[in-house]
């Protein structure tokens, strides 16, 4: 049966500053976090990083054109912070600005709407480095500066676009950047410690509350802000008292660390108590709680996997680690190291990541309990496949066909369920600089052949632009 979406749903593709532009040296742009951690031996595999990307920077008006073709009625990108404030702190770089309202301006030229992502992990080098209250490890994120330089940021931001863009994110998944960046130190700056990430996560929080009101104040009352989270879809094992407490953990810690201040206004109390022997949370300031609360227009989702947990064993020692989360010795899960990750059963993409449609559905249906009358919108979606292009040039991705397919049927369905879901951004436009994976990962509608820059659009991107130009998902 064809699968019909309400009239009005947002079909785009979504991509990220440090993914895609390139130009990383240009008109004005300093090193961000990633920049200096691309460019230490070690960090990113091969040695790639974001210099060139795919050169985004210089061909967004092919790329825009590309996007028309594929019928996207969003665009979903990030702002790359070092570009338009180069030390994170101050007056702004217009040719910066600039870009960015070219690009715009280009997708409204094309009846393409602009969403914008304020922060997709790309903090100024300056703002990690030059922190005099900050620990000997840096500054950064645990700091709450930092959240305070955000509000200037994006009020910079906010001025210069405001009067053409209508939908804003302020962070994209601030798990990531807490406790990949400052944890496990898979991610930039690729620090390995217990209390930054939860200092972190709390001025990532405050610096949403703080740059959404910046925001507001500086946006015509149409202009709807929002946040994307990447919620973890935590499973346990068994139903154990130990193996759902190895869940609650950490849902605490994945999930509501987020949610317990943006939705309801307060830290939960069981994340407080498991990490009592690490921090008393007495970072959190009168009134920023308040401040974090600020009214979402819109939530956005990021979903690729679930997670299947269970107490570790003293007999079996802590199971190899599966969580997605790359090769770390040491934990992103501060008080809560002991809980073990295995491997869900199913079809895996190329990131070992399994290929399970359920998730998505168990997440909107969640936050739309959890977020009553706060639209939803699936701000990322996909996979990375194994593509090569054919003897004749054409990569053919059936694989990524499926999964689509299969996560859009469930999207289908939440909407039934009564979710109130509004659109989905698939990941990727285009394959591009997959963070520590450097360009060994492709996770594009579009292929892209990196030494000629060439765009040539995967079966799986004709694919989904008769989904979005018909609004309908066709039976299998
Ligand atoms: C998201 N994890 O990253 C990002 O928003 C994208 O920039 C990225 O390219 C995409 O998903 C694919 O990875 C994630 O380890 C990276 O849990 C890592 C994790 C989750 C999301």
């Amino acid at each position: 049966m064809t699968l019909t979406f309400p009239p009005g749903f947002l079909w785009g593709a979504a991509s990220a500053a440090y993914q895609v532009e390139g130009a990383a040296q240009e008109d004005g742009r300093t090193p961000s976090i990633w920049d200096t951690f691309s460019h230490t031996p070690g960090r990113v595999l091969a040695g790639d990083t974001g210099d060139v990307a795919v050169d985004h920077y210089h061909r967004f008006r092919e790329d825009v054109r590309l996007m028309a073709e594929l019928n996207l009625g969003a665009y979903r990108f990030s702002v790359s912070w070092s570009r338009v404030q180069p030390t994170g702190r101050g007056p702004a770089v217009q040719r910066g600005l600039d870009f960015y309202r070219s690009l715009v301006d280009e997708l409204l030229g094309a009846g393409i709407q602009p969403v914008v992502t304020l922060y997709h992990w790309d903090l100024p080098q300056e703002l990690e480095t030059r922190f005099p209250s900050g620990s000997a490890a840096g500054g950064g994120w645990p700091e709450r500066e930092t959240a305070e330089r955000f509000a200037e940021y994006a009020g910079i931001v906010a001025e210069a676009l405001g009067d053409r863009v209508e939908f804003w994110t302020t962070l994209n998944e601030p798990w990531c950047s807490a406790f990949l960046g400052y944890g496990s130190g898979v991610h930039a700056p690729g620090r390995t410690e217990r209390l930054a990430p939860l200092r972190a996560a709390h001025h990532l929080n405050l610096a949403h509350g703080l740059g959404a009101q910046a925001l507001r104040a500086a946006l015509p009352a149409r202009a709807q802000i929002a946040i994307s989270l990447n919620p973890a879809v935590v499973r346990p094992l068994s139903d154990k008292p130990e193996d759902l407490d190895a869940a609650r953990r950490i849902d605490a810690l994945a999930n509501r660390v987020f949610t317990g201040p943006l939705l309801r206004g307060a830290y939960p109390s069981d994340l407080i108590k498991d990490t009592a022997s690490i921090t008393d949370w007495s970072f959190v300031r009168d009134g920023d709680l308040a401040v974090i609360k600020h009214p979402l227009d819109a939530l956005g989702i990021n979903y690729y996997t679930p997670s299947l947990v269970s107490a570790a064993t003293d007999k079996e020692g802590s199971p190899a680690r599966h969580d997605g989360h790359g090769d770390s010795a040491h934990s992103p899960w501060p008080g809560s190291e002991g809980v073990a990750f295995h491997q869900t059963p199913g079809e895996r993409t190329e990131m070992g990541w399994t290929i399970d449609p359920t998730g998505l559905h168990d997440l909107l249906m969640r936050y739309s309990r959890e977020a009553p009358g706060v639209p939803l919108y699936i701000t990322e979606n996909g996979a990375a496949f194994d593509d090569k292009p054919d003897a004749e040039g054409a990569v053919h991705d059936p694989r990524r066909i499926d999964y689509l397919q299969a996560h859009l049927a469930v999207a289908h369905q939440a909407i039934a369920d009564g979710a109130d879901l509004r659109g989905y951004f698939l990941w990727s436009l285009m394959d591009n600089f997959e963070w520590a994976y450097g360009y060994s990962k492709r996770f594009g509608a579009v292929y892209v052949d990196y030494p000629t820059q060439a765009r040539v659009p995967k079966s799986s991107a004709r694919w989904y632009a008769r989904v979005a130009r018909t609004g309908e998902l066709p039976a299998v």
